[in-house]
This record gives structure tokens, C-alpha cells and sequence, in this order.
């Protein structure tokens, strides 16, 4: 190799390794926006069970919204706010799945995974559980009803509480962490 072949390699080489670079600095740079502006306004607990779901609000203390017997439960959130969910399953591995908001996670057995999601207005946003989980798999629906601001926190007063939700938190999904 002669000198000039050896600078057209190392030139290459420096190239590439600052598009990485630029590349990698432009990811966190998105992760650190998605953080700061996805600060979330309400938080749910999701509990998933053979064969059901059960929402609590840690804002809203003694609201509960939980399968029964040919009725799914309703997930009562803000919508165009960045709600954080903490989920963990009872049993085994189910997952919960919102096709309006194209989001789905996995509940697995002794984990508590924490996600964030901003849903647009809407009644009755379908959600299911998209993981096979035994003989009432299919029971395993649920649907959101995402309220206007006003309308959610008449809702929360009518559940016997004030929400808070003061923060801004308009966003978009953001970082989905898994705690033991
Ligand atoms: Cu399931």
C-alpha cells in the first residue's frame, strides 16, 4: 500500500466514523427532547391477569377500573398529555396493545415495565392483550375513553378526587424502561 492509498483509507474511515458520530449525537439529542417535553401529566398502574386488566390512578386514590364478567374495563385518561404507565402482570407474560396509538408492551412476571403515551381524543379506543395467555385470552379487551381536558377532570372529580395534572406534558411515546 502506498502512501496514497493509505490517506484514502484513513480518510474513508474518518468518515465514517463522524457520520456515526452525528448520527448517535442526533439519537440522544431526540431522547433528551423527548424527555424534557414528554414530562408525563398522569400516571397509571395497569395490573394484568388471566383474564383481565385493572387500572389504578396513583392521583385518584380508590378509583379502580378492573375487568368483570362480560364487561371491559375503561382506561379514564387526559388526551394530548403524556400519561406514565407503571405495568406488571399477576401471573403470566401478557401484553398490552392500543392499535390507535400503535403501542405495544409486554407484561412479564416479577418486572414492572413504565411506558409513556399521548393518545388523541376518543371514546372508546380499543385496546387487547397481543399475547396469548391461556384459555380467556380473547376476554382480555379493554377500551380507553381519552378526554378533552375539561371533560377529564370532570371525570376525576366525579371518581371522588382531583387529578393532578398540572404539568404540560404534551408529547409523544416515549422511552420504555423495564425495573426488576
Ligand atoms: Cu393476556
Amino acid at each position: 500500500m502506498d502512501d496514497r492509498q493509505f490517506a484514502a483509507i484513513a480518510t474513508a474511515i474518518a468518515g465514517i466514523v463522524a457520520v456515526l458520530l452525528v448520527t448517535t449525537l442526533r439519537a440522544n439529542a431526540d431522547i433528551t427532547d423527548t424527555a424534557r417535553h414528554g414530562r408525563p401529566a398522569f400516571a397509571v398502574d395497569v395490573l394484568t391477569y388471566r383474564w383481565g386488566w385493572q387500572f389504578t390512578y396513583p392521583s385518584l386514590p380508590g378509583v379502580v377500573d378492573r375487568s368483570a364478567p362480560n364487561t371491559p374495563p375503561v382506561l379514564h385518561v387526559p388526551a394530548g398529555r403524556t400519561v406514565r404507565f407503571r405495568m406488571r402482570t399477576e401471573d403470566v407474560v401478557h401484553a398490552f396493545w392500543v392499535p390507535a396509538v400503535k403501542f405495544k408492551a409486554d407484561a412479564w412476571p416479577d418486572t414492572t415495565r413504565t411506558f409513556d403515551l399521548v393518545f388523541p381524543e376518543g371514546q372508546a379506543l380499543s385496546g387487547h392483550c397481543a399475547q396469548f395467555c391461556g384459555l380467556k385470552h380473547s376476554d382480555m379487551v379493554f377500551t380507553v375513553d381519552a378526554m378533552a381536558p375539561a371533560a377529564f377532570r370532570a371525570w376525576s372529580r366525579s371518581a371522588g378526587g382531583r387529578a393532578s395534572f398540572s404539568g404540560r406534558g404534551a408529547g409523544r411515546p416515549a422511552e420504555v424502561t423495564l425495573a426488576r
